[in-house]
């Protein structure tokens, strides 16, 4: 196997890594396939760029789809799609969407927020590209908490929201949940799935949520990627929301493995409620 570690500062990396915008993503320089196939530390290492910078990018791997799945582990456990997604057909845990059978994601969200649990992670590989745009755009959501003025936060508090894709696809989430494994605050409402913050009169709760989702896309928070066929993308899908443009002609395939999630808990600055629930139930 090609060895391509080199040492930056006192530790000894296998990747070499180049952020891609001031608050989220990175790029994997020199993407290597055989590398972030087999070498412990990158795959690692892409984890943990993952978790730092959100959304990682690899472009002109071309992996197989048995070299894809294998590549989306090094983020997680992959899972098999819901049962209505459309499938590869040799390869059903790898979704496919196709915009000649009519398939587009041109609304922001994070994928799967109508379910208890979400995947946690997603690796996106451009199969068929129209050439010309098809981009596809990441918002971190963790940078447009932080931007919320402190104000805002305390009023964000505790309350929860509801998702919904359809009667029997719904859930209720903390409106700032704590990521799991950085612990970082996530402003987790999406334009798609969230239907309104609950325990509010409507009208202020409506309100709050059209400033929320438009907030959560400022561009300062993006990043925006232009495809090449082969290129692979992965991101957090806790931390972030993605849209992609429905501005081309021609065909556009692209190829997806999620990783599986865990529970997500409300963050909270103040003290909990102290039934050990991290004040999930307490809504004023
Ligand atoms: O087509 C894309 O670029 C992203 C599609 C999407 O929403 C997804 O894979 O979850
Ligand atoms: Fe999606």
């Amino acid at each position: 196997m090609t060895s391509r570690a080199h040492i930056t500062g006192s530790t000894t990396t296998s990747i070499r890594l180049r952020p891609l915008s001031g608050r989220i993503g990175v790029e994997v320089l020199d993407a290597d396939l055989e590398v972030l196939l087999e070498d412990g530390a990158a795959r690692r290492e892409v984890h943990r760029a993952m978790l730092d910078h959100h959304v990682v990018v690899m472009r002109g791997l071309h992996p197989t789809p048995e070299q894809h799945i294998a590549l989306a582990s090094a983020f997680g456990d992959p899972i098999q799609p819901e049962e209505h997604l459309p499938k590869h057909p040799d390869h059903p845990i790898i979704c496919r969407f196709d915009s000649a059978g009519g398939y587009k994601a041109d609304k922001w969200h994070t994928d799967g927020t109508f379910r208890d649990v979400i995947p946690s992670a997603a690796v996106l590989c451009m199969r068929t590209s129209p050439g010309t745009g098809g981009d596809t755009m990441w918002t971190n959501c963790c940078a447009a908490y932080e931007d919320l003025s402190n104000g805002m936060k305390a009023l964000l508090e505790r309350r929860k929201a509801l998702h919904e894709q359809g009667p029997d696809a719904k859930a209720v989430h903390p409106v700032v949940v704590a990521h799991p494994e950085t612990g970082h605050p996530i402003l987790f409402v999406n334009d798609i799935f969230t239907r309104g913050i609950m325990n509010l009169p409507p009208e202020e709760g409506q309100a709050i949520l059209s400033f929320l989702l438009r907030h959560v896309t400022r561009p300062e928070f993006t990043y925006r990627h232009s495809w090449t066929e082969g290129d692979v993308v992965a991101w957090d899908n806790r931390s972030t929301q993605h849209y992609a443009l429905f501005d081309f002609e021609g065909q556009r395939v692209v190829e997806r493995v999620h990783l599986t999630g865990g529970p997500m808990e409300a963050h909270c600055t103040s003290a909990d409620d102290g039934d050990g629930d991290g004040g999930r139930d307490a809504i004023a």
